[in-house]
């Protein structure tokens, strides 16, 4: 099989990018000194993090001129994400650090002020110079996964191919091509099969590729652009009394049958079923290790092996959480909450999800007067590899109240009133999934983590969940209201229609179900065909 090389030197998820290469028919060499990069015939250069710290990283290995003299050669050089804005001059994000200078102009910050930032998800790159033909196998119609807060608004780009994507009113560079050169803001190898045939067009030399062939269909819909309504596929995964590691589900968070000997319901092998949910449309897929609070995580090498597996036939973005927090090791040694995640990273995970430690993050945060500590996890793990990977699943609960002056939290005015009659609620956040109730509220604890580094919240609601009854909309407005950084709402999707309501009645920037795709009642396929039937913009896996 043929060889590319590549240039590892900020890993984060890198061997989703290596599982994707070699579904295309090929190998990976990696580039371990600068010398190697004499020799190499083919570089992909991906980036993860900050744009300093990939500079700094860069720069310090002795990595800057080999790279640039290697792009001038003109051999084949691609960018990925932080790859490719290190090619440019310099990001605000970190302005003390200047990029490599090899195209014009520097990486802006999204304006938060009208939307989520970081941008999160599925937006198109559609090709601006060659409209008559299909750059590096992009297409018009299809959509990549963008996970990033900086990007190169389009102008001043004159004599470089671009494909571009708009977030907001905001246009900007999705890929930009001259020469040997292409580098893509989005994430090829996360980006279903569409991002895999860039990859292949890449590796080989496929520069452009005649357009003529698309339906009209095809073609109209090319005109469609923008961020598209995510639809998360969520495994919430445990060992059974057998010892198996299944998909369960539970109702209220209670995974335990009501009838035949009361055992963890079993719905279903991971792996297995993130591979259909993929395949079907997902446009991510979320593993909960619901009991790793019992467990200590680096023993739990079941959900390690989970995510290798799973990233072989998943080109979709993968959380993973449960148990992401300082723990004790079997031998007493302590593994930071970072090595557990970098852990989980190297296995093919994209984000980690926390849950239990981000509560007690906040309440010590609170504690000291809104300052940070430093040393949280979501705090050590963000600094690394940047928010968008640092994602925290809240597991709220209603507690009625009959006036907003009985509680101290933050309260809301609700439709749907308590046993007593009572008109206003607050949300709980709990511990240990639900087990454990803290006086902490949802608002508290969101801007907390918001600050800390989290990049987006999964928003969960015990009440809600496995009950099929549609989503809480009231906690999913007081959540969005909290924060800037991107909400995925969670909780109680029992058919499409709750896709629909979540979308039009919140500004919610995804929506995650489990239930009931795990007992089959409706597929995401089915999901994303309704949301499209009423004017919804959604992504179609295309083969
Ligand atoms: O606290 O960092 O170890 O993380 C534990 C993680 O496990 C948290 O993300 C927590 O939400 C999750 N978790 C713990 N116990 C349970 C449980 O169910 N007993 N699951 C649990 C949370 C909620 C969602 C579910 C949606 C949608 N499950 O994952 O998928 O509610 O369900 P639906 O569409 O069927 O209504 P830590």
């Amino acid at each position: 099989m043929p060889t590319v090389y590549l240039l590892d030197t900020v890993s984060g998820n890198i061997r989703s990018l290596v599982n994707a290469i070699e579904r295309v028919g090929y190998t990976v060499e990696w580039i371990k000194s600068p010398s190697d990069l004499e020799t190499a015939e083919s570089v992909i250069f991906p980036g993860v993090g900050h744009f300093g710290h990939c500079m700094s990283t860069l720069s310090k290995a002795g990595y800057i001129e080999p790279l640039k003299r290697f792009i001038a050669s003109g051999k084949p050089f691609m960018g990925i994400c932080v790859g490719m804005q290190a090619l440019f001059e310099g990001s605000e994000e970190d302005p003390a650090y200047p990029g490599l200078g090899v195209i014009p102009g520097k990486l802006k910050l999204f304006d938060s002020s009208t939307k989520a930032v970081p941008h999160i998800g599925w937006n198109s790159a559609a090709t601006r110079a060659s409209p008559d033909g299909s750059l590096y196998g992009l297409r018009p119609h299809s959509k990549y996964y963008y996970v990033h807060s900086y990007a190169r608004p389009v102008e001043g780009l004159e004599g470089w191919d671009l494909a571009t994507a708009k977030y907001g009113d905001e246009e900007f560079v999705g890929a930009v091509s001259r020469g040997n050169i292409m580098a893509t803001q989005f994430h090829p190898e996360k980006s279903g099969y569409a991002g895999l045939a860039v990859l292949k067009a890449f590796l080989t030399q496929t520069r452009l590729t005649p357009l003529s062939g698309l339906a009209t269909e095809v073609k109209e819909r090319a005109s469609v652009g923008g961020l598209t309504r995510r639809v998360i596929a969520c495994l919430d995964v445990r060992t059974n009394d057998d010892g198996d590691l299944v998909v369960t589900k539970g109702d209220q968070y209670d995974v335990r049958e009501k009838a035949d000997g009361n055992g963890v319901r079993n719905l279903g092998k991971p792996v297995e079923m993130a591979r259909k949910y993929f395949e079907d449309g997902a446009d991510e897929v979320t593993f909960l290790n619901i009991t790793s609070f019992r467990n200590c995580p680096v023993r739990d090498l079941p959900m390690l092996e989970v995510l290798r597996k799973a990233s072989e036939t998943v080109f979709v973005p993968l959380t993973i959480g449960g148990g992401i927090r300082d723990v004790v090791d079997t031998d007493g040694s302590i593994v930071s909450a970072l090595d557990v995640a970098t852990m989980y990273f190297k296995s093919g995970a994209d984000k980690v999800s926390i849950g239990s430690d981000a509560v007690t993050a906040a309440e010590e945060f609170y504690a000291r007067g809104k300052t940070l500590l430093g040393t949280a996890a979501i705090e050590q793990i963000s600094k690394a590899y940047g928010n968008q990977a640092v994602v925290v699943s809240v597991d709220p609960r209603r507690v009625y109240v009959s006036a907003p002056s009985a509680t101290p939290r933050n309260t809301i005015k609700t439709a749907f009133p308590g046993p007593n009659g009572e008109a206003y609620c607050w949300y709980q956040c709990t511990i240990k999934g639900g087990r454990e109730g803290r006086d902490l509220d949802v608002q508290q604890l969101v801007q907390a983590v918001e600050a800390m580094g989290a990049g987006e919240i999964l928003l969960n609601c015990i009440d809600k969940d496995g009950t099929n009854s549609g989503f809480d909309l009231e906690l999913i407005r007081a959540v969005k209201q909290a924060v800037k950084i991107p909400v995925i709402a969670s909780s109680g999707a029992g058919n499409p229609a709750h896709f629909e309501e979540v979308f039009r009645e919140t500004t919610t920037d995804a929506a995650l179900g489990a239930g009931m795709f795990h007992r089959g009642e409706y597929t995401v396929r089915q999901v994303k065909e309704f949301l499209e039937g009423k004017g919804l913009l959604v992504r179609n896996e295309e083969k």
